[in-house]
């Protein structure tokens, strides 16, 4: 996400960190690797203007008395500006009326119909809502079908009555979302520019005859400097209530992440980054500002851990480690929740200095974790409980069993009794966690 950006600006903050003296001279320096860093990234010129006058300023006029060090206290201040050209607070969902509707609208293949069935699996998995998505894309023959389809994969209901005016399906989905108690009804429309008259007098007749919630601009964030046209565009007709942004996970500059508040004032509230249904996130601008800047974006990761992971297990588990009486068994266990967080190098990337530790293009093999599993389960309940039981016959009989060697047998054993008295002599409140 924003590679090219966040490389730069991190090499600007880590030069800048080192300074013991800020000097007027030196805040120029900085201020136009930043600027430059932003023109790259596609940020509007008038933004990035902006942006470094008001931390040259800010810079200029530093607490001198502050704990921080005059660098740090610069990666502070850049940091903050950051948050707030991002929008500052997090933008959340409107929840106000029961059912409350969202219209999603903007360009042809910005991402609307994944960003509903997104959004209507984040609503009822994380919100505990239930959603009803509406299909009123009437005029791309297969636009119907592929709303069903994320319906079906999803298990949520999908209206739909096929080509009619879409105010008439929307009225219709109203009344029936209304008799079926659902919480929230996501309208997903066809894609079309902000010039065409007829398309967008469609979107205006909706909002005119209905109490829309929120009216939901979709943009591909890979679009250049053209986006923002874009965004005006539609929210001179429309009464927009914020930005999803879409595939984050390609490789998009930063340019429309970065201008789009400041130039439309409208909140980004999500942000989608892969082709799952569950590859949306919402939208917080210091977390952004934190990873753009190297600094990591732990809450982001203990969210995800939360969500994946049992709470329960993860505490009794815990508590053995700590003891020292972990076993295999609980290691086994541990390996499958883990799995459950998805690909590892991509939570690596969320820690902070994970690319200055050269961690960032770190490739975790799925294969050395799938036979350290095969491992484990080759083994006995008993040798699972007791490894110190494992000697060179029942070594070799599970390498065979689970189609490695005893080399790589050998190696889990020693990983394993590492973390354990690594594990043990934390609990034992001999060994200071580092934070
Ligand atoms: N990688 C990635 N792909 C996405 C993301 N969001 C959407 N896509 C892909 O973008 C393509 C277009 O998505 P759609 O949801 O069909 O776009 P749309 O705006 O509904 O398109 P129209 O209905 O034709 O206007 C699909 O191939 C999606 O899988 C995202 O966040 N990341
Ligand atoms: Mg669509």
């Amino acid at each position: 996400m924003f590679e090219n950006l966040s490389d730069r600006l991190q090499n600007v903050m880590h030069k800048i960190k080192g300074y013991g003296r800020i000097t007027e001279e030196n805040i120029s320096e900085m201020m136009r690797e930043i600027r430059l860093s932003l023109l790259e990234a596609d940020v509007n010129y008038k933004v990035v203007k902006e942006f470094t006058n008001k931390v040259k300023e800010k810079a200029l006029g530093m607490d001198v008395n502050s704990k921080l060090s005059p660098g740090e206290e610069f990666v502070k201040i850049v940091r903050d500006e950051l948050t707030e050209l991002l929008g500052g607070d997090h933008a959340e969902l409107e929840t106000k009326s029961n059912p409350t509707i969202l219209m999603l609208v903007g360009l042809q293949g910005s991402g609307k119909t994944t960003a509903c069935g997104k959004l209507a699996n984040y609503l009822r998995k994380k919100k505990n809502k239930k959603p009803l998505m509406v299909a009123c894309d009437i005029y791309r023959p297969a636009a119907i079908d592929q709303l069903k389809q994320l319906g079906k994969e999803l298990n949520i209901e999908v209206y739909s009555e096929g080509k009619k005016e879409p105010l008439e399906i929307v009225n219709n989905a109203l009344s029936y979302a209304k008799e079926n108690k659902f919480d929230y009804i996501l309208i997903d429309t066809a894609g079309r520019l902000q010039i065409d008259d007829k398309l967008m007098e469609e979107l205006k007749n909706i909002e005119d005859n209905v109490k829309l919630n929120e009216v939901l601009l979709v943009i591909d964030s890979m679009m250049g400097q053209d986006a923002i046209n874009v965004i005006n565009g539609f929210n001179d007709r429309l009464n927009l209530t914020g930005v999803i942004l879409t595939k984050l996970d390609g490789d998009t500059r930063g340019g429309v992440a970065l201008s789009v508040r400041h130039l439309t004032n409208l909140p980004i509230k999500f942000v989608g980054v892969s082709e799952k249904m569950d590859g949306l996130q919402e939208f917080y601008p210091d977390r952004m500002a934190n990873r753009i800047l190297g600094m990591g974006d732990i809450l982001s990761i203990v969210e995800k851990v939360q969500d994946e992971i049992d709470e329960k297990e993860a505490e009794k588990t815990a508590k053995k480690m700590m003891k020292g009486n972990f076993d295999l068994e609980d290691f086994l266990d541990q390996l499958k929740q883990i799995k459950k967080l998805g690909p590892l190098e991509n939570i690596i990337k969320m820690l902070p200095g994970a690319k200055k530790m050269g961690l960032n293009n770190v490739e975790i093999d799925p294969k050395r974790m799938s036979h350290i599993e095969a491992i484990i389960l080759s083994m006995t309940p008993e040798e699972r409980h007791n490894p110190d039981i494992l000697k060179a016959s029942r070594k070799q009989r599970i390498a065979k069993g689970s189609g490695t060697s005893v080399q790589e047998v050998n190696q889990l054993l020693k990983q394993f009794e590492d973390m354990k008295k690594m594990m043990k002599l934390m609990g034992s409140g001999k060994m200071k966690l580092p934070f």
